[in-house]
């Protein structure tokens, strides 16, 4: 079976339910801090459990004889600032723990999630490639790069199967982001549907990396599911997809809602975006594992505001 931790999340509750239709709720185990909320995952299972809490979680292994974990409950960029060694314990000791159980031969293989955050100081903005120098300045930046170090040294020292993508920025609508710093390109089209205006707590021309959860799904189970030994990075594999800035994505918008207006007031968060790569290289991905993208920013404005304008309206 596959267990998800984070299953609730912005990721996780796509991610399960896309499982879900490829192996069947049976076979699909989704975890999370929160309480059962059926209309969240349609996974056949779900285990209420602190990821923390080592012990709980090789229980939950063995009794549902899971062989796959996709571990995503993590703490994100802005609140990691806000609770830095909460954040270091809660991104760090159960990705140890999972590589620890696939080490004794309980699990077959882990995916695990880094991020553009990994990046940082002495690198050019643009097209920042896989192999650069990793300077963090963040919080959840350094547990990142940390993960990333013991996801290579459990696969080089026992060969453990621990695959993981530096997600950029990702935007959807079925569940909101949590505490991150790109979340301001999902909020936005909340507030363009609701308000029909927004102010960015990022400036107008800090460009990021971003990508369609569409487009973040289809790359993880392409990752997962290409054969081991096509994989060239054991810490975690570049990936970019779109790069814009909060007025680009604006103008976007306006073509679909001409009425809105956007304004900024930057907060703490500009400074952990002005940290970050403005465009990633992800040639790697496309080499070893076929990584490919549906969705420009034109096709990702209209599909949000397509079903955010469902979703709003249930409301
Ligand atoms: C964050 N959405 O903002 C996450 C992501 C690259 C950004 O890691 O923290």
């Amino acid at each position: 079976k596959i267990l998800i931790t984070g299953a609730l999340g912005q990721i996780g509750t796509e991610l399960t339910n896309r499982l879900v239709e490829i192996h069947g709720a049976e076979n699909v185990v989704a975890s999370g801090l929160d309480r059962w909320d059926k209309n969240l995952t349609s996974a056949g299972f779900y285990e209420r459990m602190d990821v923390t809490n080592t012990q709980l979680v090789r229980q939950v292994i063995k009794d549902y004889e899971i062989t796959t974990v996709y571990h995503l409950a993590s703490l994100l960029s802005g609140t990691s600032e806000k609770q830095p060694l909460f954040a270091w314990k809660l991104n760090l000791e159960p990705l140890l723990n999972f590589c620890e159980l696939a080490k004794e031969g309980l699990l077959k293989k882990i995916f695990w999630p880094s991020s553009i955050a990994v990046f940082g100081k002495g690198i050019p903005k643009e097209n920042v490639g896989q192999d650069v120098v990793l300077n963090p300045t963040t919080v959840y930046g350094i547990s990142k790069m940390a993960g990333e170090k013991w996801c290579e040294y459990y696969f080089d020292k026992y060969g453990v199967d621990v695959r993981s993508i530096r997600y950029p920025g990702l935007i959807s609508w079925k569940t909101p982001a949590g505490g991150g710093t790109t979340d301001y390109a999902v909020e936005i089209f909340y507030e363009a549907i609701e308000e029909g205006k927004y102010t960015s707590f990022i400036s107008e021309n800090t460009a990021m990396p971003m990508l369609y959860m569409e487009d973040a799904i289809n790359a993880t189970l392409k990752l997962m599911e290409a054969p081991k030994e096509n994989l060239t990075v054991h810490t975690s594999y570049n990936l970019g997809g779109l790069s814009f800035t909060p007025k680009q994505l604006a103008e976007e918008i306006k073509k679909e809602i001409p009425e809105f207006t956007i304004d900024y007031t930057t907060d703490f968060r500009q400074a952990i975006a002005d940290s970050w790569p403005a465009s990633i290289d992800d040639s790697v991905g496309k080499k070893d594992w076929n990584l490919s993208y549906d969705y420009d920013i034109s096709a990702m404005t209209k599909d949000m505001l397509k079903n955010l304008r469902v979703k709003l309206a249930d409301k």
